[in-house]
């Protein structure tokens, strides 16, 4: 494997610092790691990668808390038994080729993942389409990015983005559609910042107030989906104010004949009311946009996750081409992209809907790839897109499906259905590094995948830079990387020479030709110059970006080298069914990770947000009887979903708010891919995660509580509500129930046990000892107050713990210790902590804050929320 690159060693540590990429979001960050134990790193940023220089956010900052081993998976399982590589390989071989040999090609799949590096997701692309012949491979991408792909092919011809960070640094006005960059891609958002401090201005379009729309010049909250009549009606503004760019339209852009046509109804007036925002407001944006030639419009899931996402990508798309601002420094529509790799899967082409290399499954490009890869088959026509796959897992047309570094048991939506394919599915394998995930357990086998630390190979970030992912560990136990793993399968299924890949590298130089074969420049996805150096060129290759800056002569790739304006109407916005009267949201929270099977173990990124909460406004909670931290049932036409109800005006009247976060390993309810329809885009397949109708319900409880553990529980919660979060010495469980409290002793260790009750609250509290230090602690009441968490966290490692009555107390004598919910995690500071010095200090600034007591001068997450605080805090003294 790898070599650490001896480049950056710290002054005097002795120790070399290896360069890597983040694990996490699509921005790409670098990051300078150094090995500091068996299982331990030192994270930094790497000052001389250009997507960040030097800077990490939160999840990024604390990536060293989630190398260890605990919860791994280290060896290959067939059923419930540890079985060795040879036979667990052999099986996936023989069924994939015995189910082929049966059914045809099309009764096998893949489903894999934006979190494979591209050497991996290249050699399991070239098996599905070159070799077992059918293109059923998709990707979890479906879910992210496929409506900017398809919106992309659409306008330009082939799937390329069109702008970098550095068009961010050049920008004067920054439009976010879709998108809460300061909590989702907090270090694009940093530099978002800095900008607006040099002068930018920032406008965010977002049905909520995040704390992205919090710090923008204009907040537009429009009305879900209505985003094509917002952007139609900016460009029939544009083309009213003559700000179109008519010698580009001219030169280099194809306009179908009644396009301008199509725009007249998109007056002020008509777009106010069907975004439902004031018409002042709007206009605002409008004179901004049509006054600002350097303007990046930067979107994401807001956009994408739509039943018309392709429409509305190329609704910006439009805007863009039609006044010119493509391919010219701080002016460009930009996709940002998920995931840590999403962007090198799209360049290896393994969606279903693409061939490999951005080629389609044109007869020439069948016929070149075939050659490219001397195969034996070659994928005839595009394969099942995500959901479609999996409801033909569940119909029994998918006989055997190979599942690589997603989690679809949770991630898809109508999860249930999914769950029920699974369990139908005569053979269902899985690739992961956890040994417990929810898609895991319906594995017949499942393989244990090399992770983030033990991996080599390349990532594609946002804005087309290609990075080293470089190892940091050893491989630990039987892990192996995913390349390995699949090639292994290939060899297997017969295509020894095919798949003779021997490292990283080898698959490299084979993507690196395939990106340049008998490439003229009819494909801008190439890689000239690349590949070189042998195995050390590879080793020690510095990021790149590919494509340079796209657009820039005006030529795109198409039949006749013009972009094309895409006509794109507003849907009629659906009017809330009386079942159904409410329209439910749903996305992210700033320190957790999709299914959280990594910032899950990170007990610094557990405290932003401890439960799944339900955000409603005000007007609808009041109207439906729902207090804010009581918990309330989430119904729509597929599911039903438990949540902590949290009461918010940053949420529109009729719209509701849920994580993605929660699974059946960390929560009782909370489950959200249970509530989406599975229903997609018509273009692109990509499912409409943000609004589904949904109707919600308070839930009575008769107790709530929490326990901690050195460890986990004796047995599962079977109570009500019983949402998981790691801390330092073991686990922290918030809990609720309606039945007699008295049976959660059932969940607590042996050892010695103090108590405390209180009959008039109906309060429990219990603390067991073992060894001399605290083993668990369970706080119950009825009516009563429950001590904050922090302390009580603190004493679970300790040797010996406080007094018994300082346990049971949940503080030391006389000794406030409530910080409130964590906002810097870098310096473990909680809400209140931080109010406290705003007052007492006279804080009026985020440097201040920072100043005073360290918030927000590391990794920056949480500068947003500082920002918000302040201002809340001005507002109040006001
Ligand atoms: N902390 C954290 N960061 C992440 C991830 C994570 O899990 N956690 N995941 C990564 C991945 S894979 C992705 S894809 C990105 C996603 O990054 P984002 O797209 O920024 O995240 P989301 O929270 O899914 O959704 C963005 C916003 O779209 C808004 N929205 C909903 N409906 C509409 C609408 O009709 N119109 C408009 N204009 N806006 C709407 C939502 O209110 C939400 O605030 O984040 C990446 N970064
Ligand atoms: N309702 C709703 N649903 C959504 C979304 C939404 O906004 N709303 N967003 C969608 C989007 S944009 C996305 S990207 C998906 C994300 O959804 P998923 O992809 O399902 O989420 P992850 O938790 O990232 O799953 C990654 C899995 O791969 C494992 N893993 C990590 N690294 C490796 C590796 O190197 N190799 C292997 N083999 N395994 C590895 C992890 O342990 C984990 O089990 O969710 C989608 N689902
Ligand atoms: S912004 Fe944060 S999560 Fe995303 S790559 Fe950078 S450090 Fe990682
Ligand atoms: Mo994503």
């Amino acid at each position: 494997m790898t070599a650490p690159l001896p480049t950056l060693s710290p002054e005097g540590s002795g120790l070399s610092a290896i360069r890597t990429t983040c694990a996490y979001c699509g921005v790409g960050c670098g990051i300078s790691a150094t090995v500091t134990g068996e299982r331990a790193v030192r994270i930094a940023g790497d000052a001389d990668h250009p997507a960040n220089r030097g800077r990490l956010c939160s999840k990024g900052t604390h990536l060293g808390e989630t190398v260890g081993l605990e919860g791994r998976l280290l060896h290959p399982t067939i059923g419930s038994k540890r079985a060795s590589w040879d036979k667990a390989l052999d099986l996936v071989a023989k069924r994939f080729r015995d189910t082929i040999a049966q059914h045809g090609p099309n009764s096998v799949a893949f489903y894999v993942s934006g979190q494979l590096l591209t050497e991996d997701y290249y050699v399991a692309n070239k098996l599905m389409k070159g070799f077992i012949g059918s293109a059923n491979i998709d990707t979890n991408s479906r879910l992210c990015m496929s409506s900017a792909v398809a919106g992309h092919v659409r306008a330009f011809g082939e799937d390329v983005v069109p702008a970098s960070y550095d068009d961010l640094d050049a920008a004067d006005l920054i439009v976010l559609v879709g998108s809460n960059t300061a909590w989702c891609h907090p270090i694009v958002y940093q530099r978002i910042r800095a900008r607006c401090e040099a002068g930018a201005k920032l406008v965010v379009i977002d049905p909520r107030r995040t704390e992205t729309a919090e710090q923008a010049d204009l907040h537009l909250p429009i009305r879900p989906g209505s985003d094509v009549a917002l952007m139609n009606g900016a460009l029939a503004w544009c083309r009213d104010q003559g700000v179109l760019d008519q010698a580009f339209l001219a030169d280099h852009v194809a306009v179908p004949a009644d396009f301008w046509a199509g725009l007249e109804s998109f007056d002020l007036w008509s777009v106010a009311r069907a975004c439902d925002v004031p018409a002042a407001e709007v206009r605002r944006f409008y004179e901004l946009f049509a006054g600002t030639p350097r303007t990046v419009t930067m979107f994401s899931q807001g956009i994408n996750q739509s039943l018309a996402g392709t429409d509305q990508v190329n609704a910006i798309l439009n805007l863009h081409l039609a006044t010119g601002r493509i391919g010219k420094p701080g002016a460009a529509p930009f996709s940002i992209t998920g995931q840590p790799n999403a962007m090198g899967g799209r360049e290896v082409g393994g969606l279903a809907s693409t061939l490999a290399a951005h080629m389609d499954f044109a007869p020439e490009n069948r016929a070149l790839v075939q050659r490219f890869w001397s195969s034996p088959a070659i994928a005839e026509k595009p394969g099942l897109k995500a959901v479609d796959l999996f409801r033909a897992v569940g119909e029994g047309r998918i006989k055997a499906l190979w599942i690589m570094a997603t989690n679809p048991a949770v991630s898809m939506p109508d999860a249930a259905r999914v769950r029920d394919a699974l369990a139908t599915c005569p053979f269902v394998v899985v690739s992961d590094v956890m040994e417990k995930t929810d898609t895991g357990g319906f594995a017949h086998v499942r393989l244990p995948a090399a992770g983030w630390g033990e991996k080599d190979g390349t990532v594609t970030n946002s804005e087309r830079m290609i990075s080293r992912q470089r190892a940091l560990f050893p491989l630990p136990g039987e892990a192996r990387p995913d390349w390995w793993i699949v090639k292994e399968v290939g060899r297997r299924m017969g295509w020894k020479s095919a798949f003779a890949y021997d490292r990283p590298a080898d698959i490299w130089r084979e993507h690196v030709r395939l990106a340049n074969y008998r490439n003229d420049g009819a494909r801008l996805f190439a890689l000239p110059g690349q590949g070189g150096g042998g195995n050390a060129g590879y080793d020690e290759m510095a990021p790149f970006r590919w494509g340079g800056t796209p657009f820039a002569d005006g030529h795109f790739p198409t039949p006749d080298g013009r972009a094309r304006l895409v006509p794109v109407a507003q849907k009629p916005i659906a009017q809330p069914l009386s079942q159904w009267p409410l329209t439910l949201n749903t996305g992210r929270y700033r320190d957790h990770w999709h299914t959280m099977t990594r910032t899950g173990l990170a007990p610094k990124l557990a405290r932003h947000r401890a439960e799944p909460l339900v955000e409603i406004h005000p007007d609808d909670a009041a109207r439906i009887g729902i207090c804010d931290g009581a918990l309330a049932r989430v119904a729509t036409p597929q599911g039903e979903s438990l949540y902590r109800a949290t009461i918010s005006d940053a949420q529109r009247p009729g719209e509701l708010f849920v994580p993605i976060h929660w699974t059946d390993h960390t929560s009782s309810g909370g489950r959200t891919g249970m509530l989406p329809r599975p229903l997609t885009d018509p273009e692109s397949g990509q499912p409409g995660f943000k609004s589904t109708p949904a109707t919600i319900a308070p839930v009575a409880t008769r107790w709530r509580g929490f326990a901690l553990f050195a460890g986990e529980p004796a047995r599962p919660f079977d109570c009500l509500w019983a949402t998981r979060i790691t801390v330092a010495a073991g686990s922290l469980w918030e809990l609720a129930g309606d039945g007699d409290p008295a049976r959660l002793d059932r969940f607590l260790p042996g050892g010695e046990r103090v108590e405390a009750v209180d009959h008039a609250r109906g309060t429990r509290r219990i603390a067991i000892l073992a060894d001399g230090r605290l083993a668990a602690a369970l706080f119950v009441t009825e009516r009563g107050e429950l001590p904050t968490r922090d302390w009580l966290i603190k004493q679970l490692g300790e040797a010996p713990p406080a007094a018994a009555a300082a346990l049971l107390a949940g503080r030391p004598a006389g000794v406030t210790v409530d910080r409130g919910p964590i906002v810097c995690t870098c310096f473990d500071l909680g809400l209140r902590t931080i109010l406290a010095a705003i007052r007492e200090r006279q804080l009026t600034d985020v440097a201040a804050v920072g100043a005073a007591i360290g918030a927000g001068t590391n990794c920056g997450s949480c500068r947003p929320a500082l920002a918000r605080l302040l201002q809340s805090e001005n507002t109040h003294a006001a």
